[in-house]
């Protein structure tokens, strides 16, 4: 596997921490040890997350592009676009993005706080649409490239989640190979990862990633969209696409790629009843920050999968903590008594 011949644009401060939840392991009947990777604290562009794994590969190529403008999309509270503003914010480029109605979920300052509200704060252009909720491209998107087009720029182009984008999954193979260091120094193997999956680029990188010492199958990808079938076409897609770039040397198995989708009722972007309890205990005994819309329904996964004893005793599970906390504050009405 090939991933260093890529170029990459440092966005982030480098590896993220592993760390031990002990007494959410506790909480959860002590029989798995339950750790997690911090990408959630990997940057200090405004509060980082996921997205900034990717962009790293993004980058590059749009520099030498030669546009002037990052333009992409997602819905009202999209961590992603957040993350495209800070990027375009920090390289110099102008940024456009699209910001869909893709939560039925209403609150009176849903579309001024959290990440709109820092998306705003570092000089994006965020464009309010109506369209509903779907991964895939949108014409919205294409409409906005065309308008800085009109408008004399050059844009450059980001799809939502940066999943379909060419090197949209490079950035979470680099998360396996920096998993497979840090392992060295802990001097033990996780034997699950847990990943929130919506877009797909983040586990499809994480797939291709572990596929290279055979364990893609331990990624456990948590689906947080709703629309399983296309999600999953995507991971495929991304997959096939990504391992053929870092020259993984063999086809990636459907057995290989594992998401359930039992967790992501009632909507994409509209937490259950078990995913307030879950980002509830998260909080109380780790400090541990997650968000309705995403981490919080892979939380809600895990606790539920330990529960009904799906890990065998002894487990090690990582967690992969993508990022998302901004978005609480569109949702701060369930939250009104903790
Ligand atoms: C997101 C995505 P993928 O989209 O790569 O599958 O990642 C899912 C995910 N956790 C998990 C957090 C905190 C995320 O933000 N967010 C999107 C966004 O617009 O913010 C792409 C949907």
């Amino acid at each position: 596997m090939n991933l260093g011949k890529f170029e990459r644009y440092a966005l982030t401060f480098g590896p993220t921490p592993i760390e031990p939840l002990p007494r959410l392991s506790e909480a959860l009947g002590g029989k798995v040890e339950i750790w997690a990777k911090r990408d959630d604290c990997n940057s200090g562009l405004a509060l980082g997350g996921n997205k900034l794994r990717k962009l790293e590969y993004i980058v590059p190529d749009a520099i030498a592009s030669g546009a002037d403008t990052l333009v992409s999309i997602g819905g009202v509270q999209s961590n992603h676009t957040r993350m495209v503003a800070a990027t375009a914010a920090k390289i110099g480029m102008k940024c456009v993005v699209v910001q869909e109605k893709w939560v039925p979920h209403h609150d009176a300052v849903y579309d001024r706080v959290g990440n709109i509200l820092l998306t705003r704060l570092m000089g994006a252009d965020s464009r309010l649409v109506e369209d509903g909720f779907d991964i895939g491209i949108r014409q919205s998107w294409e409409d906005a490239m065309q308008s800085v087009r009109d408008a004399g720029g050059k844009p450059y182009g980001i799809p939502a989640g940066a999943s379909v984008h060419k090197y949209g999954g490079l950035g979470y193979v680099g998360f396996a190979e920096e998993v497979r260091a840090q392992e060295v120094e802990l001097g033990f193997s996780f034997d699950y990862i847990i990943v929130c999956v919506v877009t797909g680029s983040t586990q499809a990188g994480m797939i291709v990633g572990f596929a290279a010492d055979n364990r893609a199958e331990r990624v456990i990808g948590i689906d947080a969209s709703g629309t399983l079938e296309q999600t999953r076409a995507q991971v495929r897609q991304i997959v096939d696409n990504t391992a053929e770039l870092v020259e993984l040397g063999r086809p990636v198995d459907e057995e290989e790629i594992h998401i359930n989708p039992d967790y992501a009722y009632p909507a994409y972007g509209v937490p259950s009843e078990e995913t307030n309890a879950a980002i509830r205990l998260a909080a109380r005994t780790e400090a541990m920050i997650t968000d309705p819309v995403y981490e919080g329904k892979s939380m809600q996964g895990m606790i539920d999968l330990t529960q009904k004893g799906f890990f065998p005793d002894g487990s090690r599970i990582l967690y992969a903590h993508l990022g998302g906390a901004p978005a609480l504050n569109g949702y701060s009405y369930y939250y009104r008594d903790g």
